[in-house]
């Protein structure tokens, strides 16, 4: 009778060691996709664009996570297809991610109503 205890206790914990393992990995790595891909949130209004080159000039209102003022200047799209449905005069909200330090790229884009 004892076989009979014994040996699914044996196979529950085969089977319970590699499940943890496995939930451990994706958290530690959405950590860490965080920590380095973090974004800011900006919104404003456009006055041109440069569908070929992936540029958009925007005058945009302060940008509180990153400590700008309101300001006008151009930005680099990471996805030039963002651009597609994007006319000036628009309102648009918009994400930056850091590239490469000190240089920032829209990763998205939205018009608002
Ligand atoms: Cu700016």
């Amino acid at each position: 009778m004892k076989h009979l205890i014994l040996i699914p206790l044996t196979l529950f914990a085969f089977t319970a060691i590699p499940a943890t393992a496995e939930m451990n990995m994706p958290m530690g790595m959405h950590m860490d996709s965080k920590a380095h891909a973090q974004s800011h949130e900006g919104l404003g209004k456009i006055n041109s664009i440069d569908a070929k080159a992936g540029k958009i000039n925007l005058s945009h209102e302060p940008i509180v996570s990153l400590d700008w003022p309101e300001m006008t200047m151009d930005f680099l799209v990471q996805d030039k297809a963002s651009l597609t449905n994007l006319k000036p005069g628009q309102k648009v909200t918009f994400k930056l991610i850091e590239g490469r330090p000190g240089k920032y790229v829209i990763s998205e884009i939205t018009a608002v109503k």
